[in-house]
């Protein structure tokens, strides 16, 4: 029983974005991701995305070094391989140091192959209750254009709005536009620019009406992010932190935060993913999915995680057509009365659009 992988697949995709996407650490014009696909003796395919950007600076990871680690190392150790369960791939890759997200790639597509095979969709399979996920957008713009942006969003129906901040952002120009919507959820995003040196900076962000605040200070800064999580009422919550589920640990016996942003690639996959649900529902963390400006197949595994009964926040939700002209999805994500709901078939639920990349986006077939 259980599956046998016999065929891999990775098709490079590349598409510009809609409108620039600003942070303090990156602009963002063109993405470019890896999509895994991994076929049984029935012929289902699983389906993953590799959302690595092309330079390290969101993890260390590249698109093009997962490209190499996914090709030389982990397909050799994949090809044959019979697994009765998906979480036997974590433990296969365990020789492999770190490049979360390139195993996470694989591991999703194999997590998808076993809900298909069980002909359940992958939010059942993994324990989802949820029926329609709550949406969220980001708001990665120009100071100028934050109004606007904000606007745009409550107009489409979003109820859950971040935006990006940084020590040079007005915070009584974002509070004007807090509390001309009170009945919307506002997040900031730091992307740890703050420092010891102007954390007192950081304490005028308290009074804006953000329901969080995401990672203020650098991803190891344990201490000043306790310090944080102590004198500001808003809460304090990890992204770049947390790689593993060790780290939520250590925020935990630091005091360093109330809330943890979930990003399976950040993690390494599925299997990390859960065990980070588990401890963060043990000890009462927060929970939030977060986006990697990515295309559907990873968005479709990202909406089977926020099913998870415990992941209370409403994660980096947004509609296909919020980034891309043209999803890899069929069909595409869609936004409905601020919320997503979640696909009936079986595994990630959505039709991969392989023949509608162009020759230029593939890379390579391993079948
Ligand atoms: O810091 O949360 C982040 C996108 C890429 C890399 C890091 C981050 C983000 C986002 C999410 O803010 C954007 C999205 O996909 O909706
Ligand atoms: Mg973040």
């Amino acid at each position: 029983m259980g599956i046998t992988i016999k065929e891999i697949g990775f098709k490079k995709v590349r598409r510009p974005l809609k409108t620039p996407f600003k942070s303090v650490l990156q602009q963002v014009d063109e993405r470019e991701v890896i999509v895994v696909s991994v076929r049984d003796e029935s012929g289902d395919i699983g389906y993953g995305e590799c959302v690595a950007f092309e330079t390290p600076w969101y993890t260390e990871e590249t698109i093009t070094s997962c490209r190499f680690v996914l090709e030389h190392v982990l397909l050799p150790l994949l090809t044959g391989q019979n697994f009765q369960h998906p979480k036997e791939v974590w433990e296969l890759f365990k020789a492999v140091k770190g490049n979360r997200m390139a195993k996470a790639a694989v591991e999703m597509a194999v997590w998808d192959l076993f809900a298909k095979q069980q002909q359940q969709p992958l939010w059942q399979f993994v324990g989802g209750t949820l029926k329609a996920v709550p949406a969220g957008i980001v708001v990665a713009a120009d100071p100028s254009q934050i109004g606007d942006r904000v606007a745009q969003a409550n107009n489409a129906g979003y109820k859950r709005i971040k935006i990006k901040i940084h020590p040079d952002t007005d915070p009584f120009v974002l509070k004007s536009v807090v509390t001309n919507y009170p009945e919307l959820l506002f997040f900031a995003d730091a992307n740890g620019s703050f420092n010891k040196a102007n954390f007192e900076r950081l304490k005028e962000f308290d009074d804006v009406g953000f329901t969080l605040i995401e990672q203020p200070f650098g991803e190891r800064e344990w201490a000043l992010h306790a310090r944080a999580k102590a004198q500001l009422n808003t809460k304090i919550c990890l992204d770049e932190s947390i790689s593993s589920v060790d780290d939520v640990q250590q925020m935990i016996d630091m005091k360093a935060g109330d809330i943890v942003v979930l990003k399976m690639s950040r993690l390494g996959g599925w299997t990390e993913t859960l065990k980070v649900v588990e401890l963060c529902r043990e000890h009462s963390i927060g929970m939030w999915v977060g986006g990697m400006i990515e295309f559907g197949v990873s968005k479709a595994h990202n909406l089977a995680l926020a099913s998870l009964p415990g992941i209370e926040y409403p994660g980096d939700f947004s509609a296909s057509t919020h980034f891309w002209e043209k999803d890899i999805i069929e069909p595409e994500i869609f936004v409905d009365n601020g919320e997503i709901q979640l696909s009936q078939l079986t595994g990630i639920g959505y039709k991969v659009d392989t023949a509608h990349l162009s020759p230029s986006e593939e890379v390579k077939e391993c079948f």
